[in-house]
């Protein structure tokens, strides 16, 4: 089939998008190039932990840049990297990788606000209401300076100790009170009610542990007296000593029976098995609430797992065969199990009035989920084009594909501009509570 049949194929599949309102066509040319663009025709996103000293690897970036659309300050976020002395904050480093995201189209987690390591000296040698206090005063003051910029935070990391007590881990913070944990929460929840708040954790992904089930019990206990929690992640760092497991599934949808979100957050696997990566991608994609799937960096010689060689792409930037069952399992996967709550408006976009005549810009809606929606804009009469793209505040765009993303200042305006991936972008609008559908401002040929 030649070049001008698939495109012609893909106008007709988009039409029947638009007139059926189903959800996905897999193979049309918006789908399968890329592991962001790919989870994001699923409704999810597809992330890596960043280190800020490797932004100045170009081999780096242009793997960062192509292939994901969430990131995760490695070690930037963290209590020793933020508060390095008390009351003397230090964002430099987070910043330079929510600027980088950010400008990008990519969404931000933020890891951690609280945990029991990585904590700065001054910190680690307080305890007491001091201590709870000094904790209480870091979430606020981190969760603040980045309001409106994190999609989703780990609250607390790592809580719960390992081994078959299903109890708290000890630690300083555990010591301050049982009730560290909520209360981080509430004071991630005031600082910035817009981010997502999640509890974080390893050696959780097996249904049968104990300390999965005591993360369980305490996410049901915080949704049932309205502590503000969110999500769960899962690291899920896979190894011989923790392996994949095939209740991982069960897990995931466990904990999505209670209420919350749950994301796979710092995903590795000892030897980069395809087919474990491809079956922890069709658990996240069979469970509705899983919403997306970050990997705990980008190639082999990034993980802290190093000669484990854990990750997608091998030393030297090439994709492993872990990649390719990846993106296979996103792009084949089932769709979502949670069919669009609401059926999307049906009014019929008004066709953009071209500027001079150089390009029409016509927007669709396309795959809604509770919280969020994705939308698809088809550019005619132009190869090369910029369009402008207006959401309805407190809106906001959580992930693109198929074209280069800028912001103005407010954030509700974003100018899309080709990139080489053919004529159709999309992306994905948080509708916190408004549903007002994206209007094309305009469409310039270029
Ligand atoms: O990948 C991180 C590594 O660079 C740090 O040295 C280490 C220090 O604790 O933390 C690593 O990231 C951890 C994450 O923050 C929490 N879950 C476990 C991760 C791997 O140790």
């Amino acid at each position: 089939m030649g070049p001008r049949a698939r495109t012609a194929i893909g106008f007709a599949a988009a039409a029947l998008l638009a007139a059926t309102g189903a959800a996905f066509l897999p193979g049309t040319a918006s789908a399968g190039t890329t592991l962001g663009a790919s989870a994001t025709e699923k409704g999810r996103y597809f992330g890596t932990a960043v280190a800020a000293s490797r932004l100045s690897d170009g081999a780096y970036t242009t793997i960062l840049n192509r292939e994901f659309n969430s990131v995760t300050p490695e070690n930037e976020m963290k209590i020793d990297a933020t508060e390095p002395q008390q009351g003397q904050f230090s964002y430099g480093a987070a910043e330079q990788i929510v600027n980088h995201a950010r400008s990008r189209g990519m969404s931000v987690r933020g890891h951690t606000l609280a945990w029991h390591s990585q904590q700065p000296g001054w910190m680690q040698n307080m305890s007491g209401s001091a201590l709870r206090q000094a904790m209480l005063n870091h979430v606020t003051q981190v969760a603040t300076h980045f309001r409106g910029q994190i999609v989703t935070w780990d609250v607390v990391n790592e809580a719960f100790a390992d081994g078959s007590s299903g109890a708290r881990r000890d630690s300083n913070l555990q010591r301050t009170g049982n009730d560290w944990i909520e209360a981080a929460f509430r004071a991630a929840r005031a600082a910035d009610p817009g981010a997502k708040l999640c509890y974080n954790d390893y050696n959780t992904d097996n249904w049968t542990q104990a300390k999965t089930q005591a993360v369980y019990n305490m996410v049901r206990d915080f949704k049932s007296r309205g502590v503000p929690i969110d999500c769960v992640g899962f690291q899920s760092h896979f190894n011989n000593d923790s392996p994949y497991v095939s209740n991982y599934r069960t897990t995931l949808s466990s904990f999505a029976a209670l209420g919350v979100d749950v994301q796979v957050t710092e995903l590795d696997i000892q030897g980069a098995s395809a087919t474990t990566y491809r079956s922890v991608v069709e658990d996240c994609l069979a469970v509705a609430r899983c919403n997306g799937i970050t990997v705990w960096g980008i190639r082999d010689s990034d993980s802290w797992r190093a000669s484990q060689t854990p990750l997608l792409f091998n030393s030297s930037g090439q994709k492993k065969a872990a990649y390719d069952a990846v993106l296979a399992a996103l792009n084949n996967g089932t769709t979502p199990t949670n069919p669009p709550t609401t059926t999307p408006p049906t009014t019929t976009p008004p066709p953009t009035d071209p500027p001079s005549g150089s390009c029409t810009a016509t927007l669709q809606d396309s795959t809604r989920w509770g919280d969020r929606f994705n939308s698809q804009v088809t550019v005619s009469g132009a190869s090369s084009w910029t369009v402008v793209v207006s959401v309805t505040p407190p809106q906001k765009v959580s992930a693109t594909w198929n074209g280069s993303p800028s912001w103005d200042g407010s954030g509700n305006v974003m100018t899309m501009r080709s990139n080489g991936s053919g004529n159709v972008f999309g992306f994905t609008t948080m509708a916190n509570g408004n549903w007002t559908r994206p209007v094309v401002q305009s469409c310039t040929a270029s």
